[in-house]
């Protein structure tokens, strides 16, 4: 090893150890807690000059001597002398949870600072400890509460927590957040991108009141590949660590108790005899209960395992097919992310019209309640981190930024039986600062959980007639995962059937994309482009090509609607719309929605 690769290594492994004090920290199961919702309409101020941060010098307010002057001190006039340039009180108000964008025209393409400032009451008591949650906030958020800063997070799609335990009042509360989805460079994601750069408090904010020893994580699933075996541990927070440990599965009569080390951890590891597993067909959950001296936690938890074998994926020892779609964290009928869990739930609703039993979350952490709904209605599902096209390689703020975004997902959906893939990115370009970063990524990934399977949307190229899938990447990967635009970026749909794929890998194929743009009600022969009948026939032409992979075992077509985006700029065809969707932006099904039912029916019957 040369000098430079030992402090590389040195390097990755002083992340990997920060990341994982932040991983034990973030709470598991928030909703499972006593909790008050902060939800709800928030007092905004548009800030494009960021002059509520920035002093006249731009120097920030909140690092001069006094900490004091910009508009997270929410002052009001106090005589009729006194000069304030903003006021909260008499300002507009916006939904929270719920990007700006969806909420006024005014909103639709900004990109920059919102200020929001939520009053709320509390009555906090000495014996509890507080945290103050953010699902997520799109894209850099820096919080205030009661005029004191308590942080900065920077990530769009995945949760955070403050500590206020002793900075509450008794009675009267101000907390002020000053949200920025500016796109850099050097962020995760990069300043490029095919969807809506949705801004705002995009997920709930819950102010949960805990024990002041409380359990803080806990991962009950099963072992890897073990089918009788349950693993995992309970790890506390706070003072009084030592205490007895309670996992119950009522069910099935489990029920172990364990003492926590000087840590507060338990490992646990239960034996099972009889249990229904959890599946597509039969999304079975338990209720767990957590419980040790000074608290208790309720979750549901579904048990299966994900393995792959050969060309063969093995959900439970048996051989599944991923009858696939692709979907954004978004509701077209309000052009916004997706707000609840009616949102959630019609989406994942027309994935089952589809017959699917799997759903790729594309291109980032969609929420929480996303997964919790995916496990109830049995989709399997691919989660990934926004690592997507040209970011920063060989900037290690933004390696390190990756692998937050990658241990929070892992943290927060671990306990979720629908995961079974973990996505480390999409179509990133080789270079050997690349391989790097990425082969680092999927070694990470691994280490911080090891029972589901690690992939990356891949791309392909072109020699002849042939597709050739031989990035190097793909050693470090489970499944053979890539984009593919036959029949609309390149080749007309009748021809793809001439093409054939050279595959380096022996491993299962689970194609991540391929499809086309239709406009749903437009109606033309099958060579016309924005037709129905154009996309329809270039999913005939793709499915009869892909039929011919031999080791092809699933499939997450793009994408399931229509979707938002400023890169879609046709005037009568896109109107930043991408219609790649089998559905409109309406919710109607277009051609190319049956031809791939139609496959799915088959396989369905194929993999029974
Ligand atoms: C892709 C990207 C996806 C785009 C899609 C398209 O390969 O992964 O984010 O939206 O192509 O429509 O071009």
């Amino acid at each position: 090893m040369n000098k430079f690769s030992f402090s590389f290594l040195l390097f990755l492994l002083l992340l990997t150890s920060s990341a994982f004090a932040q991983q034990l920290n973030l709470i598991q199961n928030i909703k499972g807690r006593e909790f008050t919702s902060l939800n709800g309409q928030w007092n905004y101020i548009m800030d494009p000059y960021e002059m509520g941060y920035y002093d006249y010098r731009h120097m920030p307010f909140d690092q001069s001597a006094s900490g004091k002057g910009g508009f997270y001190d929410d002052r009001e006039q106090k005589n009729k002398s006194e000069l304030i340039e903003y006021n909260f009180e008499y300002a507009p108000q916006l939904v929270v949870p719920a990007d700006w964008n969806s909420q006024g025209d005014i909103f639709k393409f900004y990109e920059g600072t919102i200020w929001y400032r939520k009053k709320f009451s509390a009555a906090p008591k000495t014996d509890k400890k507080y945290l103050l949650y953010f699902a997520a906030v799109n894209y850099e958020a820096h919080v205030y509460l009661n005029g004191k800063k308590l942080g900065v997070h920077k990530g769009g799609f995945t949760p955070f927590q403050f500590d206020v335990t002793g900075k509450l009042n008794q009675g009267d509360n101000v907390v002020v957040v000053k949200a920025d989805n500016t796109r850099k460079q050097d962020e995760v994601p990069t300043v490029n991108t095919d969807w809506w750069n949705y801004g705002g408090i995009t997920r709930d904010v819950l102010l949960a009141e805990l024990p002041q020893t409380h359990i803080n994580d806990y991962k009950i699933q099963l072992a890897k590949n073990n089918l009788n075996r349950i693993e995992g541990y309970v790890q506390l927070d706070g003072k009084d660590l030592a205490q007895q440990i309670t996992v119950s599965i009522p069910e099935l009569k489990i029920k172990t108790t364990a003492r926590a080390d000087a840590s507060g951890r338990v490992n646990i590891s239960i034996p099972v005899k009889k249990m229904t597993y959890w599946s597509p067909e039969n999304p079975k959950l338990y209720d767990v209960v957590v419980s040790s001296g000074t608290d208790e936690v309720k979750d549901r938890i579904g048990f299966r395992t994900i393995e792959v074998k050969g060309t063969d994926i093995l959900l439970n020892n048996k051989s599944v097919f991923f009858r696939g779609i692709s979907i954004h964290d978004e509701n077209p009928l309000l052009q916004g992310r997706l707000r609840n869990r009616g949102d959630m739930r019609m989406m994942l609703q027309w994935a089952k019209e589809l017959n699917c039993n799997y759903v790729r979350l594309a291109h980032y952490t969609h929420n929480e309640e996303m997964i919790r709904l995916a496990d109830e209605m049995g989709l399997m599902v691919w989660a990934e981190v926004p690592v997507y096209w040209t970011i920063s390689w060989e900037n290690p703020e933004t390696y390190k930024n990756a692998q937050q975004q990658m241990t929070d997902m892992v943290v927060r959906d671990k306990n979720r039986a629908s995961v079974v893939v973990w996505s480390i990115g999409n179509e990133t370009p080789l270079s050997e600062p690349r391989h790097k970063f990425m082969g680092n990524m999927a070694a990470y990934t691994r280490s911080l959980d090891d029972t589901r399977l690690v992939a990356a949307a891949l791309e392909i190229h072109r020699e002849g007639y042939d597709l050739i899938v031989d990035d190097p990447l793909g050693e470090k990967l489970d499944l053979v995962s890539f984009n593919q635009y036959g029949g609309w970026y390149w080749g007309a749909p009748k021809d793809l059937p001439k093409y054939s794929f050279k595959i380096k890998y022996n491993k299962p194929v689970v194609i991540t994309e391929f499809g086309g743009e239709a406009v749903a009600g437009y109606h033309a022969d099958d060579e016309t482009r924005w037709s129905e009948e154009y996309q329809e026939s270039m999913y005939k032409y793709q499915l009869d090509m892909l039929s011919k992979v031999g080791a092809l075992r699933g499939m997450t077509p793009w994408i399931l609607v229509d979707f938002r985006s400023p890169r879609r700029q046709h005037p009568v065809y896109q109107n930043f719309w991408n219609r790649k969707g089998v559905y409109s932006d309406t919710g109607e099904k277009k051609k190319a929605f049956f031809v791939l039912k139609n496959f799915y029916d088959q396989m369905q019957q194929k993999y029974k």
